[in-house]
């Protein structure tokens, strides 16, 4: 209960509070529980996920005192003003039958820069010096573009910290067979293949973090400008695994939220980060290099079944953009990939370029379901494998590594939504699962290189 705490707040880890922070801090005092939501031109969905939020504070942790705070990036579309003047608490008492012993507290902030950079990492960084300076037991983080939050995703992301000694919670929920491309073809097969844990979401956004976990996050020396926009989530997960920190998963059902078409909207995110992901698995090389195979991960939630809407992609557009990778990026290509991945690479150039124009006729286009272009899931896994190898060996700077793998990823896309066209969410489930499969199994090649004097 609130007054048997102590009133001195502990002491943050690293720099002191900006102002502006510190303020907020002193007025809340202290919290046992604490939603985060970052955001950016978010006004037209945040509403319902603060309401969410707070009904799920209230609801399932009545005894605990709760704040939720909103970290802004300033955003001129009155983000910040729907999360102030959403429903207050009491409304979620009435409509919820619920007396909470304490009263839920609401901060919406714009976040400071992190070296002047801003963006989701920065953000949370934020989220994680509040957590911090008030000593909260358990964090929760969640998107501001999600539809498909309910109260008890508190519950579920929270209740294995609280309940189960967990310090980092992953989100597992459905999600439509063409969303989430950049987990489902590297950071879930890398992540799964390095460290042997089947994290199936390690960038899904929604996290569950312990007090411990914040304040291990705020003392590790490794971030970045990636890491202070979209490469933060898997920052989050790799650092909390090879923290040694004990990690689960949550069933949430579906996840529902502003859809993406990866070759217009996901080169950026992309870069972000698979250019963390490279220069953790440098970082982090004692906590992989001797793991073999892979293991399951405890799961908490009751399980559920959840049709999330298609989205749609275009899959012209992702070939073409395979196609003009040798022009753009093939001399980083020759550099960085193994003499045996590079002439299977031109097999799959070839291939592309007959399906582009096959399907870019202008009289007669070749429609999707008679497209067979195909991207195999072993050269996928050797060109992530010699990537990584070709950044530890610093054959070229992460950056170019990293454009040089987009056209790429662009083209392991197109041939996945190809193969996956009529298949149902659950078959092209085991797609992915087949392919995470070739990381495992690419593994030893990968040690075998790394190891290697170049
Ligand atoms: N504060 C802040 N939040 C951001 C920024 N960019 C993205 N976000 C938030 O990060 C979350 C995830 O972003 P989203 O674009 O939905 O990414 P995706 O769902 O992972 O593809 C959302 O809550 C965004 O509002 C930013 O520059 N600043
Ligand atoms: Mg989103």
């Amino acid at each position: 209960m609130a007054d048997q705490r102590p009133t001195a707040l502990p002491r943050p880890v690293g720099q002191p509070l900006p102002d502006s922070l510190h303020e907020a801090v002193e007025r809340v005092g202290t919290a046992d529980i604490m939603v985060g939501i970052p955001s950016f031109r978010n006004a037209a969905t945040i509403g319902h996920v603060a309401r969410a939020a707070q009904a799920g504070l209230v609801q399932y942790f009545p005894d605990l005192r709760p704040l939720l705070v909103n970290a802004d990036a300033g955003s001129p579309d009155g983000t910040q003003r729907v999360v102030l003047e959403t429903e207050p608490p009491d409304y979620i008492e009435r409509i919820l039958l619920v007396r909470p012993r304490n009263k839920l507290q609401r901060i919406s902030l714009t976040y400071p820069e992190v070296d002047g950079v801003g963006g989701k990492g920065a953000a949370l960084r934020t989220i994680f010096r509040i957590a911090d300076a008030l000593g909260v037991q358990a964090l929760v983080v969640v998107d501001s573009d999600l539809r498909s939050i309910v109260p008890e995703w508190v519950e579920l992301l929270a209740g294995p910290i609280l309940k189960g000694g967990f310090d980092y919670v992953a989100p597992l929920y459905s999600r439509y067979k063409w969303d989430g491309t950049i987990t489902n073809t590297v950071t879930y097969p890398v992540t799964r293949s390095l460290y042997g844990l089947r994290i199936r979401q390690p960038i899904g956004g929604d996290f569950g973090v312990s007090g411990d976990l914040v304040r291990h996050y705020l003392a590790q020396d490794d971030w970045t400008p990636d890491v202070s926009k979209f490469g933060i989530d898997i920052w989050m997960t790799t650092s909390a695994i090879a923290g040694g920190f004990a990690v689960c998963q949550t069933r949430l059902g579906a996840k529902v939220h502003d859809p993406k078409d990866p070759g217009a909207d996901l080169g950026p995110m992309f870069s972000q980060v698979v250019g963390t992901l490279l220069r953790l698995t440098q970082e982090h090389t004692s906590a992989w290099l001797g793991v073999q195979g892979s293991h399951d991960v405890p799961v908490y939630g009751f399980e559920r079944f959840a049709d999330p809407p298609p989205l749609a992609i275009d899959v012209v557009r992702l070939l073409d953009e395979l196609v003009r990778g040798r022009a753009t990026v093939g001399d980083a290509w020759a550099r960085a990939l193994a003499p045996s991945t590079m002439q299977q690479l031109d097999q799959v150039l070839q291939e592309a370029t007959l399906e582009l124009d096959a399907m870019s006729r202008a009289d007669a286009p070749r429609a999707l379901e008679d497209a067979t272009f195909g991207f195999p899931d072993e050269l996928w896994a050797h060109i992530v494998s010699d990537v990584l190898i070709a950044a530890k060996r610093d054959l070229l700077p992460i950056d170019r590594l990293v454009a040089a793998l987009v056209p790429l990823y662009f083209g392991r896309v197109a041939g996945f939504v190809i193969e996956t066209r009529d298949q149902t969410t659950q078959q092209a489930e085991s797609v992915v699962e087949r392919q995470a499969r070739a990381f495992e199994q690419a593994k030893p090649r990968l040690v075998r290189h790394w190891e290697e004097q170049p």
